[in-house]
C-alpha cells in the first residue's frame, strides 16, 4: 500500500512534536492522558507516558509514576484514574463517590477500580534510560526503583489477594473499563447479562461531545451498563469482597493476567538486583507462574489463541481480538501453540492483511464479523497495543519481529497527529488527537 496521509513526518520532527504533545498535556502535576478528552491521570496511560518521557527528562518520568502510586489505596489497588481539578470528564470523581471506601487515599480524589498493571515494566524502562542517561538520572533511577518496588509487590498481591477467583487462575476484571479495552467484543456476552437497574441516577455524557463523531466512541447503551456497574460498586462501599461476590460483571481477562505475569518477572529482575526480601520475591515468582499457567489453559483447542472467561455464566468467550495473541507476551503456552499464534500473527487475517496502511495487529481482525475499523476498540489500531507487543518480543529475544512492530508503530503515526487510535486501512487519527501515550511510545521507539 501506498501512502494514503498527506503529511509524514520524517523520524527527528516526529520525535519533537511527540515531545511537544507531552510538554503541552503537563498541568505541572501531571501529565493528562489527553488534552481535552481525558483530562486526568490514567493509571496505565501514566506508566507509558513515564516511558516517553525519561527520553526527555528522567526525574520528571519518576515523578509522574511517583504522583501515580501516591494514589495507591491502603489495600495496594492502583486506581484507574486520579482525578485533576478539571471537570470536563463524565464520571468525574462526584459520580465515582470513592469517600465511602475504607482503604482510599485521603489526599486525592480517585476512581474505585484499576487498569492493567504494566507498571513494573515502566519503572523497569525509566530505569535502563536513566542508567544510560548522567550519572546524576543513574543514582536518582536506581534509587527510585529500589524505594518504589514495595508498592509495586502490594499492587500485584492485591491482584491476587482480591482478584483470583474461581480454578481458572485468571485475573478477574468487575468492569470492562479495568481491561483498557473499553468496549472491545470481548466483553458484549458478559455486558449482555448487565441490566442497568432503575436506581440508575441520570447522567449526561462529555465524551460525545469532545469527540466528532460519536460514532467513534462507545454507545449510550454501552455507557448505561458502564454506569450501572459503577452503581453496584458505590452501593457495596468499594469493597472488593462483595464486589467480586456480587457485580453482574466477573471476566478472567486474558491480556491483564499476561501482562501480570510478565510484569512480576520484571518485579523479580528489579527484586534481586535490589535485595529486596526473598520471600516477597518468591512469591512473586510464584504469582508469574500461576499466571502464565492459566493464560496457557485458555488457548483454544484449534485456532491456539487465548480467550477471556465470563466467570459468572462459567464460560470461555471465545471472541477473537488481539488479546488472544497473550502467550506471545508471557510466553508459557507450548511450543506448537506459540507457532500457531505466530503464523495467525503474521497471516493475512491479522498483521499481513494486504489492505493494513501498517502491518501491526489490529484490535479486531478485518476478516472478523462485527469488525469495525473506526469504532474504538472494535477494530482500530491503537500504537501502545503494539508497543506491549514489540517490548515484549524484543524481551523474548525476538528481535526482528520487534523491530517490524516498531517500524509498523512509527508508520502508523508519522503523520504527527498522535491519535489516541487509527483507521487500520487509510491511517486516519481517530478518537482524541495529541493522546500522551501515543506520543510516549513513539517517543520511546524513535530515540
Ligand atoms: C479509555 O478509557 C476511558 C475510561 O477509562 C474512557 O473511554 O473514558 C481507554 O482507551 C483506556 O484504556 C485508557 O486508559 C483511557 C485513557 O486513555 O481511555
Amino acid at each position: 500500500p501506498g501512502d494514503r496521509r498527506p503529511v509524514r513526518y520524517p523520524e527527528p520532527a516526529l520525535a519533537a512534536r511527540a515531545a511537544r504533545v507531552l510538554r503541552d498535556n503537563d498541568t505541572g502535576a501531571v501529565i493528562t492522558a489527553a488534552p481535552r478528552l481525558y483530562p486526568h491521570m490514567w493509571s496505565w496511560d501514566a506508566a507509558f507516558i513515564s516511558i516517553g518521557l525519561a527520553r526527555l527528562d528522567v526525574q520528571r518520568a519518576i515523578s509522574e509514576l511517583q504522583t501515580l502510586f501516591r494514589a495507591q489505596w491502603r489495600n495496594g489497588m492502583v486506581p484507574h484514574i486520579v482525578f485533576t481539578e478539571n471537570d470536563a470528564y463524565f464520571p468525574g470523581p462526584d459520580r465515582w463517590g470513592t469517600e465511602v471506601a475504607h482503604d482510599g487515599p485521603q489526599h486525592v480524589r480517585t476512581s474505585g477500580i484499576c487498569q492493567p498493571p504494566v507498571h513494573a515494566i515502566a519503572v523497569q524502562r525509566v530505569l535502563e534510560i536513566g542508567r544510560r542517561s548522567s550519572a546524576a538520572d543513574r543514582a536518582d533511577a536506581e534509587r527510585f526503583a529500589r524505594d518504589i518496588w514495595p508498592s509495586l509487590y502490594a499492587w500485584h498481591r492485591w491482584l491476587v489477594e482480591y482478584r483470583t477467583p474461581g480454578s481458572s487462575g485468571l485475573i478477574a476484571i468487575v468492569h470492562g473499563w479495568e481491561s483498557g479495552m473499553d468496549n472491545s467484543p470481548r466483553w458484549d456476552v458478559p455486558y449482555a447479562a448487565v441490566q442497568p437497574g432503575a436506581g440508575l441516577p441520570p447522567y449526561v455524557r462529555k465524551d460525545v461531545r469532545i469527540v466528532g463523531d460519536p460514532s467513534e466512541r462507545p454507545s449510550d447503551r454501552e455507557y448505561d451498563r458502564y454506569l450501572w456497574l459503577i452503581e453496584e460498586m458505590r452501593r457495596a462501599g468499594y469493597d472488593q469482597r462483595k464486589i467480586v461476590r456480587n457485580s453482574s460483571f466477573l471476566v478472567g481477562d486474558v491480556f491483564v493476567t499476561a501482562l501480570f505475569a510478565v510484569a512480576c518477572d520484571v518485579l523479580v529482575e528489579l527484586g534481586k538486583e535490589f535485595g529486596q526480601a526473598p520471600e516477597e520475591i518468591a512469591d512473586l515468582q510464584e504469582w508469574a507462574d500461576n499466571a502464565r499457567a492459566a493464560v496457557a489453559g485458555s488457548c483454544h483447542s484449534v485456532s491456539g489463541m487465548a480467550r477471556d472467561r465470563d466467570l459468572r455464566a462459567n464460560r470461555w468467550l471465545d471472541t477473537q481480538t488481539v488479546a488472544g495473541f497473550s502467550p506471545l507476551l508471557c510466553g508459557g503456552a507450548p511450543d506448537e501453540v506459540q507457532l500457531k499464534l505466530l503464523s495467525l500473527l503474521d497471516s493475512d487475517r491479522w498483521c499481513g492483511h494486504p489492505e493494513l496502511l501498517a502491518p501491526v495487529p489490529p484490535s479486531v481482525s478485518p476478516m472478523r464479523p462485527g469488525f469495525n475499523p473506526r469504532q474504538y476498540w472494535r477494530g482500530p489500531q491503537w500504537p501502545v497495543v503494539v508497543w506491549l507487543f514489540s517490548w515484549a518480543f524484543e524481551r523474548r529475544g525476538w528481535h526482528e519481529r520487534a523491530r517490524k512492530l516498531r517500524d509498523g508503530g512509527v508508520k502508523l503515526t508519522e503523520d504527527g497527529s498522535f491519535g489516541e487510535y487509527y483507521e487500520p486501512f487509510t491511517g486516519e487519527p481517530l478518537g482524541s488527537t495529541d493522546q500522551s501515550w501515543t506520543a510516549a511510545v513513539v517517543l520511546d521507539w524513535l530515540c
